[in-house]
Protein backbone atom coordinates (compact mmCIF):
# COMPACT_ATOMS: atom_id res chain seq x y z
CA UNK A 1 0.00 0.00 0.00
CA UNK A 2 1.52 3.42 -0.94
CA UNK A 3 1.39 5.76 1.99
CA UNK A 4 1.79 8.69 0.02
CA UNK A 5 1.36 11.70 -0.17
CA UNK A 6 1.19 12.58 3.79
CA UNK A 7 1.33 15.89 5.18
CA UNK A 8 1.37 16.65 9.50
CA UNK A 9 1.31 19.36 11.39
CA UNK A 10 1.64 20.78 15.03
CA UNK A 11 -1.58 21.58 17.01
CA UNK A 12 -5.04 22.16 16.30
CA UNK A 13 -4.67 24.88 13.16
CA UNK A 14 -2.78 22.43 11.26
CA UNK A 15 -6.13 20.53 10.95
CA UNK A 16 -7.07 23.69 8.20
CA UNK A 17 -3.53 24.22 6.87
CA UNK A 18 -3.40 20.70 6.06
CA UNK A 19 -6.59 20.94 4.25
CA UNK A 20 -4.72 23.65 2.20
CA UNK A 21 -1.67 22.21 1.86
CA UNK A 22 -3.68 19.20 0.55
CA UNK A 23 -5.01 20.99 -2.72
CA UNK A 24 -1.53 21.07 -3.68
CA UNK A 25 -0.06 17.72 -2.63
CA UNK A 26 -3.70 15.46 -3.51
CA UNK A 27 -3.12 16.90 -6.97
CA UNK A 28 0.09 15.37 -7.61
CA UNK A 29 1.89 18.67 -6.54
CA UNK A 30 5.24 19.50 -5.17
CA UNK A 31 5.64 19.04 -1.38
CA UNK A 32 7.22 22.49 -1.47
CA UNK A 33 4.40 24.33 -2.63
CA UNK A 34 2.05 22.27 -0.17
CA UNK A 35 3.94 23.28 2.99
CA UNK A 36 4.24 26.94 2.18
CA UNK A 37 0.71 27.22 0.91
CA UNK A 38 -0.81 25.31 4.53
CA UNK A 39 1.38 27.61 6.76
CA UNK A 40 0.29 30.69 5.18
CA UNK A 41 -3.34 29.72 6.85
CA UNK A 42 -2.18 29.99 10.56
CA UNK A 43 -0.39 33.08 9.29
CA UNK A 44 -2.66 34.93 7.77
CA UNK A 45 -5.32 33.87 10.11
CA UNK A 46 -5.90 36.74 13.43
CA UNK A 47 -7.59 34.01 15.57
CA UNK A 48 -4.24 32.28 15.38
CA UNK A 49 -2.45 34.15 18.26
CA UNK A 50 0.77 32.53 17.39
CA UNK A 51 1.59 32.94 14.05
CA UNK A 52 1.45 35.69 11.81
CA UNK A 53 -1.09 38.12 11.52
CA UNK A 54 -3.02 38.90 14.82
CA UNK A 55 0.08 37.35 16.64
CA UNK A 56 1.61 38.20 19.97
CA UNK A 57 3.60 40.87 20.40
CA UNK A 58 7.17 41.61 22.06
CA UNK A 59 7.16 43.70 25.41
CA UNK A 60 7.27 46.63 23.43
CA UNK A 61 4.45 45.82 21.69
CA UNK A 62 5.82 45.13 17.86
CA UNK A 63 4.94 41.70 16.53
CA UNK A 64 8.50 40.25 15.13
CA UNK A 65 8.06 37.08 13.05
CA UNK A 66 10.64 33.62 12.88
CA UNK A 67 9.76 31.31 10.00
CA UNK A 68 12.02 29.24 7.47
CA UNK A 69 11.32 26.57 5.13
CA UNK A 70 13.62 23.74 3.57
CA UNK A 71 13.00 21.33 0.33
CA UNK A 72 14.18 17.84 0.02
CA UNK A 73 17.63 18.33 -1.65
CA UNK A 74 18.80 20.57 1.56
CA UNK A 75 18.15 23.83 0.34
CA UNK A 76 17.04 26.28 3.23
CA UNK A 77 15.84 29.59 3.77
CA UNK A 78 14.76 31.91 6.87
CA UNK A 79 13.55 34.73 8.15
CA UNK A 80 13.97 36.33 11.45
CA UNK A 81 12.85 39.11 13.52
CA UNK A 82 10.58 40.37 10.39
CA UNK A 83 8.13 43.37 10.86
CA UNK A 84 5.34 44.33 9.32
CA UNK A 85 4.69 41.05 6.46
CA UNK A 86 2.09 38.62 7.14
CA UNK A 87 3.27 36.03 4.88
CA UNK A 88 7.47 35.52 6.60
CA UNK A 89 7.20 31.94 5.10
CA UNK A 90 7.08 33.05 1.40
CA UNK A 91 9.90 35.60 2.50
CA UNK A 92 11.98 33.07 3.67
CA UNK A 93 11.14 30.90 0.48
CA UNK A 94 12.87 33.80 -1.41
CA UNK A 95 15.89 33.75 0.51
CA UNK A 96 16.43 30.29 -0.29
CA UNK A 97 15.63 30.72 -3.62
CA UNK A 98 16.76 33.76 -4.91
CA UNK A 99 19.76 34.68 -2.37
CA UNK A 100 23.04 33.18 -2.20
CA UNK A 101 22.25 33.13 1.69
CA UNK A 102 20.02 30.85 4.24
CA UNK A 103 19.09 33.59 6.89
CA UNK A 104 17.91 37.24 6.79
CA UNK A 105 17.40 39.12 9.79
CA UNK A 106 15.41 42.29 10.92
CA UNK A 107 15.49 45.25 8.84
CA UNK A 108 17.07 43.70 5.92
CA UNK A 109 15.01 40.59 5.89
CA UNK A 110 11.82 43.94 5.38
CA UNK A 111 14.11 44.98 2.90
CA UNK A 112 14.16 42.15 1.02
CA UNK A 113 10.69 42.10 1.26
CA UNK A 114 9.29 45.28 0.29
CA UNK A 115 11.72 44.84 -2.78
CA UNK A 116 10.48 41.50 -3.97
CA UNK A 117 6.75 42.93 -3.58
CA UNK A 118 5.41 42.02 -0.25
CA UNK A 119 3.54 44.93 1.06
CA UNK A 120 4.07 46.43 4.71
CA UNK A 121 1.41 45.21 6.94
CA UNK A 122 -0.05 45.93 10.07
CA UNK A 123 0.12 42.86 12.43
CA UNK A 124 -0.59 43.87 15.49
CA UNK A 125 -4.26 43.52 16.12
CA UNK A 126 -6.67 45.52 18.36
CA UNK A 127 -7.35 42.40 20.24
CA UNK A 128 -3.79 41.32 20.91
CA UNK A 129 -3.10 45.57 21.48
CA UNK A 130 -5.62 45.91 23.79
CA UNK A 131 -4.10 42.09 25.98
CA UNK A 132 -0.96 43.95 25.92
CA UNK A 133 -1.53 46.74 27.15
CA UNK A 134 -3.42 45.40 30.32
CA UNK A 135 0.00 43.01 30.43
CA UNK A 136 2.63 45.94 30.88
CA UNK A 137 -0.53 47.48 33.06
CA UNK A 138 -0.04 44.33 35.58
CA UNK A 139 3.61 44.29 35.45
CA UNK A 140 3.15 40.60 34.61
CA UNK A 141 6.91 39.99 33.08
CA UNK A 142 7.60 37.52 30.66
CA UNK A 143 7.75 33.55 31.49
CA UNK A 144 8.22 30.67 28.92
CA UNK A 145 6.99 28.20 31.65
CA UNK A 146 3.87 26.48 30.37
CA UNK A 147 0.43 27.56 32.51
CA UNK A 148 -2.17 25.46 31.65
CA UNK A 149 -5.10 27.75 32.32
CA UNK A 150 -3.98 30.86 30.55
CA UNK A 151 -3.23 29.36 26.85
CA UNK A 152 -2.48 33.15 26.32
CA UNK A 153 0.36 32.95 28.05
CA UNK A 154 1.02 29.68 27.13
CA UNK A 155 2.53 30.58 23.98
CA UNK A 156 2.73 27.42 22.46
CA UNK A 157 1.70 27.32 19.35
CA UNK A 158 4.01 27.72 16.08
CA UNK A 159 3.00 25.81 13.29
CA UNK A 160 5.27 23.78 11.68
CA UNK A 161 4.49 21.30 8.59
CA UNK A 162 6.40 18.28 7.25
CA UNK A 163 4.96 16.79 3.60
CA UNK A 164 6.26 14.42 1.55
CA UNK A 165 4.28 14.05 -2.00
CA UNK A 166 3.76 10.96 -4.49
CA UNK A 167 7.39 11.29 -6.08
CA UNK A 168 8.97 11.18 -2.55
CA UNK A 169 10.00 14.76 -2.11
CA UNK A 170 9.61 15.77 1.62
CA UNK A 171 9.48 19.36 2.54
CA UNK A 172 9.22 21.83 5.98
CA UNK A 173 8.33 24.71 6.99
CA UNK A 174 8.06 26.57 10.30
CA UNK A 175 6.54 29.84 11.14
CA UNK A 176 5.85 31.94 14.49
CA UNK A 177 5.10 35.34 16.11
CA UNK A 178 7.34 33.89 19.00
CA UNK A 179 6.96 33.83 22.53
CA UNK A 180 4.35 36.27 23.75
CA UNK A 181 6.16 39.26 25.19
CA UNK A 182 9.35 37.96 24.38
CA UNK A 183 12.42 41.06 24.71
CA UNK A 184 12.50 43.13 21.41
CA UNK A 185 15.40 41.47 19.55
CA UNK A 186 14.74 37.75 21.19
CA UNK A 187 15.00 35.30 18.41
CA UNK A 188 13.22 31.81 19.15
CA UNK A 189 14.08 28.32 17.50
CA UNK A 190 11.58 28.39 14.91
CA UNK A 191 14.07 30.46 12.11
CA UNK A 192 16.68 27.78 12.96
CA UNK A 193 17.95 25.18 10.44
CA UNK A 194 18.27 22.06 13.14
CA UNK A 195 16.22 23.74 16.17
CA UNK A 196 13.13 24.09 14.73
CA UNK A 197 12.86 22.99 11.60
CA UNK A 198 15.00 20.15 9.99
CA UNK A 199 14.83 17.79 6.68
CA UNK A 200 16.76 15.21 5.23
CA UNK A 201 15.21 14.36 1.87
CA UNK A 202 16.65 11.49 2.15
CA UNK A 203 15.77 10.57 5.50
CA UNK A 204 12.90 12.45 6.83
CA UNK A 205 11.94 16.14 8.54
CA UNK A 206 11.17 16.83 12.13
CA UNK A 207 9.59 20.26 13.68
CA UNK A 208 9.97 21.16 17.16
CA UNK A 209 7.16 23.38 19.26
CA UNK A 210 7.42 24.71 22.50
CA UNK A 211 9.80 27.18 24.44
CA UNK A 212 12.16 27.49 21.57
CA UNK A 213 15.36 27.67 24.09
CA UNK A 214 15.15 24.59 25.31
CA UNK A 215 14.97 23.06 21.34
CA UNK A 216 18.18 25.84 20.32
CA UNK A 217 20.19 24.81 22.98
CA UNK A 218 19.79 20.52 21.82
CA UNK A 219 19.37 21.48 18.43
CA UNK A 220 16.57 19.62 18.63
CA UNK A 221 15.16 18.26 14.93
CA UNK A 222 18.65 17.78 13.60
CA UNK A 223 18.78 15.03 16.56
CA UNK A 224 15.24 13.72 15.57
CA UNK A 225 16.67 13.12 11.82
CA UNK A 226 20.03 11.72 12.80
CA UNK A 227 18.13 9.34 15.67
CA UNK A 228 15.93 8.17 12.37
CA UNK A 229 18.74 8.21 10.05
CA UNK A 230 20.36 5.51 12.77
CA UNK A 231 17.02 3.84 12.43
CA UNK A 232 14.57 5.35 15.11
CA UNK A 233 10.77 5.34 13.74
CA UNK A 234 10.01 8.75 14.17
CA UNK A 235 8.14 8.40 17.28
CA UNK A 236 11.18 7.09 19.17
CA UNK A 237 13.54 9.50 17.43
CA UNK A 238 11.25 12.34 18.73
CA UNK A 239 11.26 11.05 22.48
CA UNK A 240 14.94 10.63 22.23
CA UNK A 241 15.36 14.33 21.40
CA UNK A 242 13.05 15.36 24.43
CA UNK A 243 14.90 13.29 26.40
CA UNK A 244 18.51 15.19 25.50
CA UNK A 245 16.43 18.19 26.85
CA UNK A 246 15.68 16.69 29.98
CA UNK A 247 18.62 15.01 30.73
CA UNK A 248 20.47 18.52 29.71
CA UNK A 249 18.13 21.52 30.67
CA UNK A 250 17.74 21.45 34.72
CA UNK A 251 14.11 23.45 34.54
CA UNK A 252 12.94 21.50 31.66
CA UNK A 253 9.29 20.02 33.54
CA UNK A 254 8.54 23.55 33.81
CA UNK A 255 8.32 24.37 30.03
CA UNK A 256 6.85 22.48 27.12
CA UNK A 257 8.44 21.27 24.08
CA UNK A 258 6.85 18.96 20.92
CA UNK A 259 8.36 17.40 18.32
CA UNK A 260 6.88 16.18 15.38
CA UNK A 261 8.83 13.91 12.35
CA UNK A 262 7.94 12.22 9.26
CA UNK A 263 10.34 9.93 7.55
CA UNK A 264 10.92 9.35 3.69
CA UNK A 265 8.31 6.18 3.96
CA UNK A 266 5.18 8.35 5.00
CA UNK A 267 5.45 7.20 8.37
CA UNK A 268 4.82 9.96 11.22
CA UNK A 269 5.32 10.07 15.18
CA UNK A 270 5.66 12.64 17.85
CA UNK A 271 6.70 13.28 21.49
CA UNK A 272 6.63 15.65 24.07
CA UNK A 273 7.50 17.28 27.49
CA UNK A 274 4.07 17.54 28.91
CA UNK A 275 0.91 16.52 27.78
CA UNK A 276 -0.83 18.25 25.63
CA UNK A 277 0.90 18.63 22.50
CA UNK A 278 -1.38 17.87 19.70
CA UNK A 279 -0.88 17.27 15.44
CA UNK A 280 -2.74 17.09 12.57
CA UNK A 281 -2.34 14.40 10.04
CA UNK A 282 -3.57 14.25 6.40
CA UNK A 283 -3.52 10.97 3.87
CA UNK A 284 -5.26 10.10 1.30
CA UNK A 285 -7.69 8.05 3.28
CA UNK A 286 -7.54 10.03 6.84
CA UNK A 287 -7.50 13.22 8.61
CA UNK A 288 -7.23 14.17 11.97
CA UNK A 289 -6.14 15.43 14.86
CA UNK A 290 -3.40 13.18 17.14
CA UNK A 291 -2.52 13.55 20.84
CA UNK A 292 1.41 12.62 21.36
CA UNK A 293 3.01 10.84 23.49
CA UNK A 294 4.47 12.88 26.63
CA UNK A 295 7.56 12.16 28.51
CA UNK A 296 5.91 13.67 32.02
CA UNK A 297 3.19 12.02 32.70
C1 LIG B 1 9.60 30.05 19.99
N1 LIG B 1 9.04 27.77 19.50
O1 LIG B 1 9.68 31.16 19.48
C2 LIG B 1 8.56 29.11 19.46
C3 LIG B 1 7.37 29.36 20.30
C4 LIG B 1 6.18 28.60 20.02
O2 LIG B 1 5.25 26.58 19.56
O3 LIG B 1 5.13 29.12 20.07
N2 LIG B 1 6.31 27.35 19.76
O4 LIG B 1 10.27 29.69 20.95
Amino acid sequence: ENKLPVVVSTWNHGLPANEAAWETLGNGGYSLDSVEAGVRVPEGDPLVITVGYGGIPDAKGKVTLDACIMDEKGRAGSVTYLQHIKHPVSVARLVMEKTPHVMLSGKGALEFALENGFEKEKLLTPGRKKEWKKWKKEKRGFSSKINIENQLEENHDTIGMLAIDDKGRLSGACTTSGMGYKLPGRVGDSPIIGAGLFVDGEIGGAVATGTGELVMKTLGTFLVVEMMRSGKSPARACEEAVKRIARKIPDYQNHQVGFLALNVKGEYGAYCIQPGFNYAVKTASFSDLVDAEAWLK
